[in-house]
């Protein structure tokens, strides 16, 4: 709460509706039956969002607040209308472990149990982010805060384990306004440095692999804001660098003048890097025909990108929105259907089939365990970290933190510092003194020769203003060193 989602872009006329196009490559060859079929039967109109959505491929799902379930329209309208479920605040942080180590999914199971009856996807919202937290992860050190989010993860998602289609594993931690690639100050930047995606990241995959691990986020709708160009140079970094992560979800929570005209275009960069995109918190503030415009706009271009796999309104009706006062869904207070609601209907009917679906996740865990996916095994945290600041000889300085150690590894973290003037582009090196050797690293590329190891910035954290820093970590065997860092930038 107290953010402002909506992204204050031009709006644009949407095209005419465009029709779908049966084109067969005919191909006339002498003496064969030409079977030019056509890919969708034709008439083939669905009465429903889901069953209209389910002809191409995909879902069409509804935020559900369990509170609204002794609502008998309600829970009718869900069931008729959607085929995919994302509970609203059932499984956030403070409803799910609102002590620590003890965990209530009562509301959470309300929700998963009926859609399971009703065999609906479930999306799972959300693991990590900076709201709804309950206080007592405030409070707690770096180490605590590790090992409490990877022990979140692990029990929230293990409760649900084989239930849930996506999880929203981290939500909203980039920042707004600012460059390309910034993140929020929140308790993880804060405490785990940039990093802590990664670590989410990596602690999902182990604790579901077969949960598709989704970055969820507001504003990230126009394919060229800062926001989201922050968000694809991640997205490009975990795939060069197989860190687990199989979708992104844009909330898109928009108003009618608001939709990107290169929405589409934005939704297929994503999927280029080899994601699913999926449109996971849709509401558009508006009414009548231009709101239908918008959301029309919306489902074309989620079904013309084959990985955008399915969209999620924020709820059903506009009465129990969370935006009161901007009717941006798609049934009115009286569950009646809206001009907004055939428009999507309409638009879910003319989509071709996807002819490519998303490959089935095949997890490629790191070679080595990183201590993030198993923080209470070996790993014993150090009582008093140690650390040892770099000499400034240029634009930046590096320090180096040992967080954890164990016997035979270690993890460590980097804070990479711009000096009085801002950095693009940064280079960190030192030599191991001990025939250490990094097992993994993150938000960082690494090169090593022999003793010597250089780690460059990411694609995305390149930049850091003026006295302000970035970090990097990676865990490596042998035993805990300080080595003298340098830190240069062309
Ligand atoms: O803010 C809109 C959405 C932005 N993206 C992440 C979503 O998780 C977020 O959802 C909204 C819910 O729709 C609201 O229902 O998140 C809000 C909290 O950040 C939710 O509001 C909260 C109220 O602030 C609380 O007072 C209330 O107790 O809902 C709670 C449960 O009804």
């Amino acid at each position: 709460m107290g953010e402002n989602p909506l992204s204050a872009g031009g709006g644009r006329r949407p095209r005419a509706g465009t029709r779908r196009l049966l084109v067969a490559g005919a191909l006339g060859v002498l003496g064969t039956v030409t079977a030019l079929a056509a890919s969708v039967p034709a008439g083939a109109a669905a009465g429903t969002l889901g069953a209209a959505a389910a002809q191409s491929g995909r879902y069409y799902g509804a935020a559900i607040a369990a509170g609204h379930m002794n609502d008998s329209t309600y829970v009718a309208t869900w069931d008729r209308e959607y085929n995919a479920v994302t509970p609203e605040n059932e499984m956030k942080w403070d409803a799910t472990e609102p002590s620590r180590g003890s965990f209530r999914f009562t509301s959470a199971d309300q929700i998963v149990s009926h859609a399971q009856s009703k065999g609906m996807k479930i999306r799972g919202h959300t693991l990590v982010w900076h709201g709804q937290l309950p206080s007592w992860v405030g409070g707690l050190s770096t180490n605590d805060l590790r090992s409490a989010m990877v022990n979140h993860i692990n029990n929230v998602m293990g409760h649900y384990k084989g239930k849930i289609y996506a999880w929203d594993v981290v939500n909203e931690a980039f920042a707004d306004g600012g460059s390309v690639g910034s993140l929020r100050s929140s308790i993880f930047t804060q405490k785990l440095g940039n990093g802590f995606i990664e670590e989410a990241f990596r602690a999902a995959r182990a604790a579901d692999p077969n949960a598709k691990l989704c970055y969820n986020d507001y504003n990230i709708d126009d394919a060229n804001a800062n926001k989201t160009r922050g968000v694809y140079n991640m997205v490009k970094d975990f795939k060069a660098r197989g860190v687990p992560i199989d979708c992104v979800g844009l909330q898109s929570h928009l108003s009618q003048g608001s939709v990107p005209s290169n929405y589409q275009q934005n939704i297929a960069q994503f999927a280029a890097l080899g994601v699913d995109v999926q449109i996971t918190e849709l509401d558009i503030g508006g009414s009548g025909s231009a709101q239908a415009d918008a959301y029309r706009r919306v489902t074309q271009a989620c079904t013309a990108v084959p990985r955008c796999t399915g969209m999620t309104v924020w709820g059903i009706t506009d009465k129990y929105s969370w935006r009161s006062g901007d009717n941006p869904l798609l049934f009115d207070g009286n569950f009646n259907k809206k001009q907004a609601y055939t428009a999507v209907l309409d638009a879910l009917n003319a989509a071709t089939p996807n002819t490519s679906p998303s490959p089935t996740i095949s997890p490629t865990p790191s070679p080595t365990p990183s201590p993030n996916t198993s923080p209470n095994t070996s790993p014993s945290p150090r009582t008093s970290p140690s650390s040892t600041p770099s000499p400034v000889t240029g634009a930046c300085s590096a320090t180096l933190t040992t967080v954890n150690s164990w016997p035979g590894g270690f993890q460590s973290e980097v804070t990479v510092r711009a000096g009085g003037s801002a950095v693009d582009g940064w280079t960190v090196k030192w030599t191991w003194p001990g025939g250490q050797t990094i097992s993994s690293l993150w938000n960082g590329t690494q090169s090593v020769s022999g003793s010597s190891v250089t780690v460059g910035n990411a694609a995305y954290n390149g930049s850091i203003a003026a006295g302000s820093s970035t970090t990097f970590g990676f865990t490596a065997n042998g035993s805990a060193a300080t080595p003298t860092l340098t830190c240069t930038s062309p």
